[in-house]
């Protein structure tokens, strides 16, 4: 592998790109511009550029075949006819529609902004906190396993991936390269780390002599960098995301084992307890499992808009394939030199787009509010001649008998903008319970609540305020999983020729199939299903399986079946 071969990025003309972009200053939030975004001044190189890239990316989400332009970070791509309509309040497209453009515009409503790079994107502070809130569960959780927080170098030298290179040859194209400091190239190029297998185990066999050493679990939250050159989708597919990366090591393989589970239900948790997106655990194939380890287990949602399975979360057993490579050996009990039992495990910023892509509607986002950093907002409804004063005391009062229970509450009390206007723009920001507080509510002592998931309005007592309000976000955050497993299910074909998994992947089904088994047939599979929209492969095989009779033929060979594996497009 020589680095020329590979992606070198470093110096100053992306600086420069950005500073142009930041002088723009086409957002605006008043009222009268609101009906005219991005449209009062003519546009900039560098936003035609962005707004170019945009189009390119949104294709991502609906799964389209498009790829980024490989010459430079401005992107680019085939051009498209501009399909946005400026409607001013709510989005320009509908979900079923135009499922691309509507994910885009979702995101842009406040959770990302779109960068000059290529597949990068700025996390603002409404999806960083979802983050945030999602990294305390997690980060708690692994602590009670005695899992340590670490931090390892974003660089990595190139001897140590040379030494990793049979795992690393099929990766090698994504990695990103440091090639010059300044005007002068470096010495040896630095790779940026794409995971940190080959940071991290050189250390773990200095650090693990004796059994006493063992298990060693570390965990470190960073970001990764993977120049992919497909689809960049917002959270789904980016060029730099976020992500936690557990790395351990066991001196017996039933440890390893056991972890590997146990961290799978915590990645199962953050999905269906947290963002309300159902998944299924199961055992990747031998043609998707992590190609450096034992066997790959995975959390896999599905997407119905789109008919794609989405890999939410992987936990690998690396077994000792990475011991031998970095001689990460220990003395054991009886003196003998003896290899560890490795595994690793991650999940990433992506669970943000998953739950997005799955709850969104018409209006915007909605959140779970389990992840909601508001999770309600209080507007006050004032009348021409009403107790204005009173109104505004009422919505403060209600804020802070919230915030004092616990719950995440805020006002706006702007007073340039309507009360009509406001609650869009909290639809579309996803927030999961509104409050009205009006002259009637003032005159009766209540307020009027409205449900973002389903759009259900009640008058509540004051008294009651908080009791009312917990149970309404604790009914939300269960109809909104509840609303979509049963979207899912709907989704799931069980087939059994080849003419029904046909006929299935045409019509977006989640397909759960007899299989042999065999990497021949799910390679044959891909090439035979490769087109326009991609290839259909395993997502994984359920732990929970059906039962398989006697008999019972793989829908791709004819052999025998000999398990129940989930099959789709994916993204
Ligand atoms: C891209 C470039 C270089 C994925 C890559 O899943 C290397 C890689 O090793 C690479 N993309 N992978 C597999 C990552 C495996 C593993 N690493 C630790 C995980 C969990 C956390």
């Amino acid at each position: 592998m020589s680095p020329n071969t590979w992606l070198a990025i470093i110096g100053g003309s992306s600086v420069r790109n950005l500073a142009k972009v930041s002088q723009r200053g086409f957002t605006s939030y008043n009222v009268s511009s609101q009906f005219a975004r991005c449209c009062s001044s003519p546009p900039s190189s560098a936003h035609r550029r962005l707004e170019r890239r945009k189009r390119v990316e949104m294709a991502g989400a609906s799964g389209k075949k498009e790829k980024v332009d490989k010459a430079g970070p401005s992107g680019g791509g085939k051009k498209k006819k501009d399909v946005k309509k400026e409607t001013g309040l709510g989005l320009s497209v509908k979900k079923d529609e135009n499922f691309g453009e509507w994910y885009s515009e979702v995101c842009k409503h406040e959770m990302i902004e779109y960068y000059d790079i290529s597949g990068c994107y700025i996390l603002r502070p409404w999806s960083m906190a979802i983050w945030e809130i999602m990294q305390t569960f997690f980060d708690a959780e692994i602590k009670k396993m005695k899992v340590k927080n670490c931090y390892f170098p974003l660089f990595v030298s190139p001897g140590v991936l040379e030494k990793e290179k049979d795992h690393i040859e099929g990766f090698a194209p994504e990695v990103a390269w440091v090639t010059k400091s300044g005007k002068s190239d470096l010495e040896v190029p630095i790779a940026i780390r794409p995971t940190s297998e080959t940071v991290m185990y050189p250390y773990y066999s200095k650090w693990i002599r004796g059994h006493r050493d063992l298990p060693l679990k570390l965990n470190q939250w960073c970001n990764v960098v993977r120049w992919e050159f497909s689809n960049p989708t917002p959270f789904i597919r980016s060029r730099e995301f976020l992500w936690q990366e557990g790395h351990t090591a066991f001196a017996t393989k039933e440890e390893a084992d056991e972890e590997v589970l146990q961290i799978l239900e915590l990645y199962r948790r953050i999905y269906e307890e947290y963002l309300a997106v159902p998944v299924v655990k199961g055992m990747k194939s031998e043609n998707e499992k992590f190609a450096g380890g034992l066997y790959t287990t995975s959390v896999e949602a599905f997407i119905p808009n789109t008919g794609r399975g989405v890999q939410g979360a992987t936990s690998h057993c690396l077994g000792q394939n990475f011991a031998k490579m970095f001689e990460i050996n220990y003395e054991n009990e009886k003196g003998e030199t003896a290899m560890v039992w490795q595994n690793s495990w991650a999940y990433s910023t992506r669970t943000i787009g998953v739950m997005i892509m799955t709850h969104g509607d018409d209006k915007g986002l909605i959140l779970p509010p389990k992840v909601a950093s508001v999770q309600v907002v209080v507007i006050p409804v004032p009348y021409k001649d009403a107790n204005t004063q009173g109104i505004f005391d009422a919505c403060t009062a209600t804020v802070s008998a919230l915030s004092e229970a616990g719950i995440r509450a805020e006002e706006d009390l702007r007073d340039n903008y309507s009360p009509g206007w406001k609650y869009s723009n909290w639809e579309m920001k996803g927030v999961p319970l509104r409050i009205e507080i009006g002259p009637r509510d003032l005159e009766n002592d209540q307020v009027r609540t409205v449900r973002r998931d389903n759009g259900v309005k009640e008058d509540i007592p004051r008294g009651s305020l908080v009791e009312h309000v917990k149970e309404l976000l604790e009914k939300i955050q269960q109809n909104m999983y509840e609303v979509a497993k049963q979207k899912r299910e709907a989704c799931v074909e069980e087939i059994r020729t080849w003419d029904e998994f046909i006929s299935a992947l045409n019509q977006k089904k989640l397909i759960l199939a007899p299989w042999c088994d065999e990497e021949e047939v799910e390679r044959d599979v891909k090439a035979r299903t490769k087109g326009e929209t991609g290839a259909a492969k395993t997502l994984c095989s359920p732990f929970e399986q059906p039962e398989l009779p006697e008999g019972t033929l793989c829908f791709a060979s004819g052999k025998p079946a000999k398990k129940w594996t989930y099959w789709g497009r994916s993204y």
